[in-house]
């Protein structure tokens, strides 16, 4: 068993495998250490990754990439609407509100939800890495933002699930990122904590966190980002400049042109590239539209002042970072520079005079997440044995309990878990009722949501439960923030109260009394405990509410959860039935490919052998047939079987072998019988 770790960029993917030697980024199929989130649907199967990136010129109006902004976002989301712009599908609003993508492949019209297209990324992730190492992976860890949202947390989940993967957790890009910087480092001495700075700008986003280490342990301390700042807007900033430019000296609009659209974009990216090691570039473009060869031309420096409104963005994620952690720049030890885009040079400056310090770069810049990553799953798996090292995380966004649309108050704050909440961690909070009841858990501070995010996250049952007759039940419910950041409620345990509550270890000593707290809360929750230190439990384990000693006091009671907009599970056996029967078809295809290669080569390995190697163990007459049906299949393969099934090319090729098999066995009789002699006479 292997444990993986995925990166998965809005543009490129990234794997890690653990080995025993340490981290390994595993090359893809074009032996390519990034491999493109692309999924194209070609004329006979989907082409993933490099493949579909390859194809996409040919299949404009099939090939989906920037997959991981649509995952969890609403149709309506204005934020969206440039963005399905830029998908050269159709696109319409699910029953939920969600994005639904539908596209014509194999004569069919498919529809398929963003957690789909994604899934189709994993499962090509999983393949590739399971052929690498020669045997079938699940466990593995997947990077995601640090502004995800719980939907867009199961939606990942969900496109892992679909895909045949199992995460261990999803980590925060920069937490991952962090954890390769700080395990391997073994001078954090005892003079303190060592506060860092993680950087990365990526191809649609930009993600700041600080971190502190210690010997041993890592914990956040902030996360702050820009979800639109990214690679992608430098290269619109020069798409833009030449769009005009082109217009003028050569009158050609290239928006009213798709092909000319995705052209000037690559070279327009690529040129951003050009531009990070050279002070100017050049632009050519042949025939890129109305038969028109274009040229152009853009120093570093006029670049830079195209892009300064996008460089000054880049500071404010970065002071919030700061200011969120508590911590001046003063006292920030390194700024780690990562993710590619953050090779422009001018970003480098930037941060330079913001943090008054020169950012270093002992990271990989693009390989760092998924190393992370790798080693957050070795650390999970039990298969690994790996140094102990405390990874605490924190939480972006603040999460609120209710019942009957009454907040339970927690505490000091006023919310079940506070943003910037380290986790993972659980709560227990008591309730006393007769009967059963719902729990609400929500954002419960919208100014800190990215704009268009709906602050619900789930609406729980908790029971049917048979309570004592004569007052209200205890009922415990155990709420854990868990390794994926996901609020999950799983279990809840009935307390019968005419035992002597002395006697109970894990849920004593509420540290307030919320009743006293919060007066609307009197229905509410009366007890409340973070159990935050406790050792934390696997999302699917439930806490056993019957231990042995207890089997008489505590019993389960049925919860169920409902999420706002996720997956039923219904849905996603329906998705994993489609993605096999897709896949299916895709191995079918490659099958048929590798048969008529296998009859083609055939063909002419015999057609030269036959006058060759084989010519003197053949009649005339055989030799003749033979090369008749030869040229009979060669033609045939050009002809009526261009496109045949696997089949027919097998049955084909025993029809040839038919033929030559005899005289191919008369010849290793004869190499035999020299052989026995030569033996014969050595002896
Ligand atoms: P995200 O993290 O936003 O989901 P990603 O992880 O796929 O996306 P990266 O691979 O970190 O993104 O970065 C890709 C971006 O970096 C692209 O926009 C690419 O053009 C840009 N980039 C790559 N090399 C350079 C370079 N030398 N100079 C400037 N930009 C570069
Ligand atoms: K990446
Ligand atoms: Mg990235």
């Amino acid at each position: 068993m292997s444990v993986v770790g995925f990166d998965i960029g809005n543009e490129n993917c990234v794997i890690a495998v653990v080995r025993q030697r340490g981290i390994d980024v595993l090359l893809n199929y074009e032996s390519k250490r990034e491999t493109p989130a692309v999924v194209c649907f070609g004329e006979k199967q989907r082409l993933l990754g490099s493949a579909g990136a390859a194809s996409a010129m040919m299949h404009i109006n099939s090939t989906i990439s920037q997959i991981k902004r649509l995952i969890g976002r609403k149709f309506a989301d204005p934020d969206m609407e440039k963005e399905l712009k830029m998908l050269p599908v159709k696109t319409s609003a699910g029953s939920d509100g969600g994005i639904l993508i539908h596209l014509k492949y194999l004569g069919e019209t498919h529809v398929f939800t963003p957690v789909q297209i994604l899934s189709m990324l994993f499962a090509h992730l999983k393949t590739m890495t399971e052929e690498n190492l020669e045997m079938p992976i699940s466990d593995c860890v997947i990077g995601i933002p640090s502004y995800f949202t719980d939907l867009q947390r199961r939606a990942y989940l969900d496109a892992a699930k679909i895909a045949g993967l199992k995460p261990l957790r999803l980590i925060h890009d920069c937490t991952a990122t962090a954890l390769s910087y700080g395990m391997y480092k073994t001078d954090f001495g005892s003079a303190g904590p060592v506060f860092v700075a993680f950087v990365d700008i990526g191809h649609s986003d930009t993600q700041v966190s600080i971190a502190s280490f210690e010997f041993g342990k890592m914990k956040i301390l902030s996360h702050a980002f820009d979800r639109s700042l990214g690679g992608r807007d430098f290269d619109e900033v020069l798409f833009s400049h030449f769009a005009v430019k082109f217009k003028e000296e050569y009158q050609i609009d290239v928006y009213s042109n798709a092909k000319a659209c995705i052209r000037l974009h690559a070279a327009c990216e690529k040129l951003k590239k050009v531009l990070s090691a050279n002070l100017e570039a050049p632009l050519n473009i042949e025939c890129l539209m109305d038969e028109k060869d274009v040229k152009g031309f853009i120093t570093r420096e006029e670049f830079e002042k195209l892009a300064s409104g996008l460089l000054n963005r880049v500071s404010i994620p970065c002071h919030r970072a700061l200011t969120d952690a508590n911590l001046t720049e003063e006292k920030i030890s390194s700024v780690e520079l990562v993710g590619s885009c953050s090779r422009i040079p001018a970003i480098r400056t930037l941060l330079t005079s913001l943090f008054k310090r020169e950012p270093s770069r002992q990271l990989n810049a693009s390989e760092c997440v998924a190393r992370g990553c790798a080693l957050q799953c070795a650390m999970l798996s039990p298969v690994y044995r790996v140094r102990e090292y405390e990874v605490q995380d924190t939480l972006p966004f603040s999460v609120g309990l209710s019942t009957g649309g009454v907040p339970i108050a927690a505490g000091s704050k006023d919310v079940l878990f506070p943003r910037g909440q380290p986790f993972p961690s659980v709560k227990v909070v008591t309730f006393h009722r007769s009967n059963l009841f719902h729990l609400e858990v929500f954002y419960a501070n919208p100014e800190e949501l990215p704009p268009g995010t709906s602050p619900k996250i789930s609406c729980v049952t908790i029971g049917p439960f048979h309570g004592s007759h004569s007052s209200k039940t205890r009922i415990k419910v155990r709420i854990p923030l868990n390794l994926h950041g996901i609020v999950s409620i799983e279990s809840a345990t009935l307390i019968k109260d005419d035992i002597d509550d002395s006697v109970m270890e894990v849920d004593s000593q509420p540290k307030s009394d919320p009743m006293d707290v919060d007066p609307i809360s009197e229905t509410a929750a009366n007890g409340f405990e973070d159990i935050t230190n406790k050792k934390w439990e696997s999302p699917c384990s439930s806490d056993d509410g019957t231990r042995k000693d207890k089997a008489n006091r505590r019993l389960d009671v049925p919860v169920n959860e409902d999420i706002y907009g996720g997956m039923t599970k219904a849905e996603i056996s329906e998705a994993q039935e489609k993605e096999l029967q897709l896949a299916q078809q895709d191995k079918i295809v490659e099958q048929t490919k590798e048969k008529k290669n296998t009859l083609e080569s055939y063909v002419y390995d015999m057609r030269s052998k036959l006058f060759n190697t084989y010519r003197s163990f053949a009649s005339e007459k055989e030799r003749d047939d033979i090369s008749r049906s030869l040229q009979g299949t060669e033609e045939w393969l050009y002809e009526d079987g261009v496109d045949e099934t696997e089949h027919a090319y097998s049955s084909k090729l025993e029809d040839l072998k038919k033929l030559v098999d005899p005289i191919v066995n008369r010849y290793k009789d004869e190499k035999e019988r020299e052989q026995a002699k030569e033996d014969l006479q050595r002896c």
